[in-house]
């Protein structure tokens, strides 16, 4: 048949489409698959640009070890930083961008950003791990700072525009004891924070959060130090029992002392048992709690629905997912109030927005993890969609040391417990990358902050995390 035929043919069967069918062969004839019509060129208002290179730079300006991508483009000049720090296994990540990412990418067009997500997704089949997606967060954010770069316009503006000012943050305040939490809770509420996360030490544990204080309990004396940690020697040791009798008491002191006007905040870090958790949660209920974070680790997500029917407490969880799979039933069962997501954790810009969204409809509000081990990169990425987002719960941390802000200029400021976003185009920050290579990472073992792996209980057992 002639191709003038079967166009004929086919604006002749949408016109009976009502009666046969749509798509239907005229009657008495075989059915035949047309040819595909060939697809009209697209209209380009914009020249195409392509990736030219994907660089991976590691620095650790405060000794935190941060993972850096730069995506270079085929048009002088033009390139975009993501951020990708796994900060305890940032050499893999960079081996996932270097030898996988991107050769996979090189060629790419720039603004084929969720095609180069959904296709890097599944381009080492094994998919949904902290490394890769982590790979791919920092691919994600460099092409949407590259968009910005390239429209001109600061990214919170292409993600919809501001619906608030700034985006509240949240001061962190530990103490060995609970005067020294109060004191240092002060210290935030001068500075301006209306939001204040507490953390206090137990006598003698390694407890989340706080400084140690006391001799190591339980059999950490008792192991010869050649011995490595491990079940027969356990060194830094933590029992839940007492901290969960602790906090309650950390809260009441900290309401006679500061009122109530002030936010307060805690992080239980997983380290509980369900039953604990429970009664933990209503113990804290006369405190009036902005949220508890991360009452029980992941594995135990379905424990939600137990937790959630036994409590009032507003609840955030989140920073150690990877997958939809984790956070969507959360999220639509209503389970929590506040997705505390690692942006770079799940894949970056791109999925995060899709989840605030998601978060929108369901009444949760975001809380997106933001530490030390999220560069001003992350933190700049993600104002920019909290500043879009209007189920916008509260920021983390941000008050970047000296040396990292000189790495990372234009990171963006904090002013009256606000962080703020510049106008610059895209994210707004750039990587010294001098400087940067001044601060290599640091040798030792791959850990941030705690001994994850390493603290057990009395009796040995290696505690989630
Ligand atoms: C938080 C945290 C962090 C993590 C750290 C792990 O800020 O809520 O739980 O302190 O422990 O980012 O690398
Ligand atoms: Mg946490």
């Amino acid at each position: 048949m002639e191709r003038r035929d079967v166009l004929r043919r086919l604006s002749a069967g949408t016109a009976a489409a009502a009666g046969a069918g749509l798509f239907a062969p005229p009657r008495g004839e075989a059915q035949q698959a047309p040819p595909a019509p060939a697809m009209p060129p697209t209209p380009r208002g914009l020249p195409v640009i392509r990736i030219k290179d994907v660089q991976t730079i590691l620095t650790a300006p405060n000794r935190i070890r941060l993972v850096i991508v730069k995506v270079v483009t085929d048009q002088a000049g033009l390139h975009g930083w993501g951020c990708a720090t796994f900060t305890q296994r940032a050499l893999v990540v960079q081996t996932a961008i270097d030898q996988y990412l991107k050769p996979f990418l090189i060629g790419r067009r720039v603004d084929e950003i969720e095609d180069i997500w959904q296709s890097s997704y599944v381009s080492s089949y094994w998919r949904n791990g902290g490394v890769l997606f982590n790979a791919m967060s920092g691919v994600d954010m460099a092409l949407w700072d590259i968009l910005g770069k390239r429209a001109g316009l600061p990214l919170y503006q292409l993600l919809g525009g501001k619906v608030r000012q700034g985006a509240d943050c949240y001061y962190h305040a530990s103490g060995r004891d609970f005067q020294e939490v109060e004191d240092n809770a002060r210290k935030g509420i001068e500075a301006g924070f209306r939001y204040v996360r507490v953390q206090g030490g137990v006598p003698g544990l390694a407890t989340y959060g706080a400084a140690r204080t006391g001799g190591a309990a339980g059999a950490a004396e008792a192991a010869a130090p050649s011995e490595p940690v491990g079940p027969t020697a356990p060194r830094d040791v933590w029992e839940s029992g007492p901290y969960v009798r602790m906090v309650p008491k950390l809260f009441e002191h900290l309401r006679t002392k500061l009122g109530t006007d002030i936010q307060l905040l805690h992080d239980v870090h997983e380290r509980v048992q369900l039953n604990e958790a429970i009664n933990l949660c209503k113990a804290l209920e006369p405190y009036n709690l902005f949220f508890l974070e991360d009452p029980l680790p992941p594995e135990d997500n379905a424990w939600f629905r137990q937790l959630r029917q036994h409590t009032s407490i507003p609840i955030a969880m989140g920073e150690l997912f990877n997958t939809s799979q984790e956070y969507v039933p959360l999220i639509s069962e209503r389970l929590i109030d506040f997705i505390r997501i690692h942006i770079s954790q799940i894949g970056g810009l791109s999925p995060a927005r899709k989840v605030a969204a998601l978060a929108e409809f369901f009444g949760v509000r975001t809380a997106w993890h933001g530490p030390g081990d999220a560069s001003p990169v992350a933190h700049a990425a993600q104002l920019a969609l909290e500043l879009a987002t209007y189920n916008f719960g509260i920021h983390e941390g941000g008050n970047f040391p000296d040396e990292t802000r000189e790495v990372f200029r234009g990171a963006p400021e904090q002013k009256g417990g606000y962080m703020l976003a510049t106008d610059a185009p895209g994210h707004g920050v750039e990587v010294d990358e001098k400087l940067a290579a001044k601060y290599p990472i640091p040798a030792g073992p791959p850990n941030f902050d705690y001994s994850w792996g390493t603290t057990r209980r009395k009796d040995g057992t290696v505690i989630r995390p």
